[in-house]
């Protein structure tokens, strides 16, 4: 058949990015239209999302997909889980914080007073993250005015065609859905003081939203995994029954596919969760601190320099270190908010903030403590589902990081199979084909992971055996 186009809006929490995907017989291509810098501005009430500059972003990137490529047959939209706009009169009636705001803590106490989270976690089979939607919902006076609350990518999808609905796999990080049935938890809701009347109706990937105005072709919005995570799954090559995977971006999802839930006591107290997936898959995995404490990083050497800094430069010199002595928990919480990286790691490894010669060794210290992290991650998610997890998919930006690609095999003992590094665009892209009809509407995810192993084949971390140190 016809080689057919379709565009992909992918906004990341350090990044964002329009693509043009193309989807043939024995085709499967991305092309890159536009690329942006993403991250938390301060405002004076705390951490927010320049929402209008994204929207400006997106707007731009769309209109120069169709002008290389007027035949694209519909656009798809994700992003970054649990963030939300309030719209009253189609208006916003707010900037949507970001999840690293502060704010959170005080929902999260209000939530627990209220209902605490052994009870919260079997009804809605979350992981305790502090910035779960409904932590920030109850932390949020405007909530009370708003007619409707839309997630970003649904607020993005709602500028386009003018209709508010509620992505089913984003929707499963409000904490909100019911783990059983998928549908609203709407007692959960009004119990917390959250109006029911705010939260949309209910889409599934596949579904046509509606359409875009003239100016951006009039063409369908479709559905997608509209939480970035869920798209990256999709486009995961599981390669074996027990393979886990690793989506690795600002975070690192480690985890594994399942049918069904697992809410029990284990998997609670070792903070695992069941996000919703495409096709009604289950995203079982736990949030582990990934690049951001290296982009944080990053950014702070870049302020003291008052200049850029090259990534793969620092990184080759990482590589090319002794393994360090000492490595840090990951996910340790002073770790979360926007900040001083350099400074908070340092002092968590009991060290001195280090100076230009000693960058490298730091760095090594964050790549192989996050590997550390992702392999205890990997290996209790095969340890709650009863799999022995034999390879590890590690798929997103962090797939273009040879050193940590290589430290989480070390670690894990298992080989790592990195890339696609574009997975959450691909499964974004692969989404809307299948809705379009380009392989049978009824093609399954492992249809649709064929397609992607074949075009983007992964490459291989066998592990090297050797012995790396646990955190302190
Ligand atoms: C990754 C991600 C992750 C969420 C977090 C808020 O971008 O969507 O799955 O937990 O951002």
């Amino acid at each position: 058949g016809a080689v057919r186009a379709v565009a992909a809006v992918d906004l990341g929490a350090t990044s964002g990015r329009v693509m043009i995907g193309r989807v043939g017989d024995d085709t499967l291509a991305l092309e890159e239209v536009a690329r942006f810098p993403n991250g938390p501005v301060e405002r004076a009430d705390g951490w927010h999302w320049d929402i209008d500059a994204l929207w400006g972003h997106v707007r731009a990137g769309l209109a120069e997909a169709l002008r290389r490529e007027p035949a694209i047959e519909s656009v798809g939209i994700d992003s970054w889980a649990v963030d939300y706009g309030l719209l009253r009169g189609g208006e916003l009636l707010a900037e949507p914080f970001h999840y690293r705001d502060a704010r959170t803590a005080r929902g999260v106490d209000a939530v627990h007073a209220v209902i605490p989270f052994e009870e919260l976690s079997r009804r809605n089979g979350l992981q305790f993250l502090p910035f779960t939607t409904l932590y920030q919902y109850a932390a949020d006076p405007r909530v009370g005015e708003a007619e409707v609350s839309v997630l970003i990518p649904d607020l993005i999808a709602e500028r386009l065609t003018g209709r508010a609905v509620a992505e089913r796999t984003n929707a499963s990080t409000t904490g909100l859905l019911d783990v059983r049935t998928g549908e609203w938890d709407s007692a959960l809701a009004e119990a917390l003081g959250i109006p029911a009347s705010v939260l949309p109706p209910l889409v599934d990937p596949g579904e046509t939203i509606g359409e875009t105005p003239a100016e951006f072709g009039a063409i369908p919005v479709v559905a997608v995994g509209s939480h970035d995570t869920a798209s990256a799954i999709v486009a995961v090559p599981l390669s074996t029954p027990n393979a886990a995977y690793i989506s690795c971006g600002t975070w690192g999802l480690v985890g594994l596919e399942l049918a069904e839930p697992i809410v029990t006591d284990a998997a609670r107290q070792a903070n695992f969760t069941n996000e919703g997936g495409v096709d009604g898959r289950v995203r079982f995995l736990h949030n582990v601190t990934g690049l951001w404490l290296l982009s944080e990083t990053v950014r702070a050497w870049e302020e003291e320099d008052g200049a850029p800094i090259d990534l793969p430069l620092l990184l080759a010199s990482a590589g090319a270190v002794s393994p360090p002595a000492r490595l840090f928990d990951a996910n340790a919480p002073e770790l979360a908010a926007p900040g001083d990286m350099p400074g908070r790691i340092a002092a968590l490894i009991g060290a001195d903030r280090p100076g230009r010669a000693g960058r490298p060794m730091f760095a090594r210290i964050i790549v192989e403590s996050i590997a550390a992290a992702f392999a205890r991650a990997a290996r209790t998610a095969g340890g709650l589902a009863g799999r022995e997890v034999d390879v590890i998919h590690l798929v997103g930006g962090g797939a273009r990081n040879a050193l940590l690609c290589q430290a989480t095999a070390d670690c894990a003992g298992v080989s790592v199979l990195a890339g696609p590094v574009e997975a959450t665009a691909l499964g974004n892209v692969l989404v809307q084909a299948r809705a379009l009809g380009c392989f049978g509407t009824d093609a399954s995810l492992e249809d649709l992971r064929v397609r992607v192993a074949r075009a983007f084949p992964p490459v291989r971390y066998t592990p090297r055996g050797s012995v790396v140190a646990e955190p302190a």
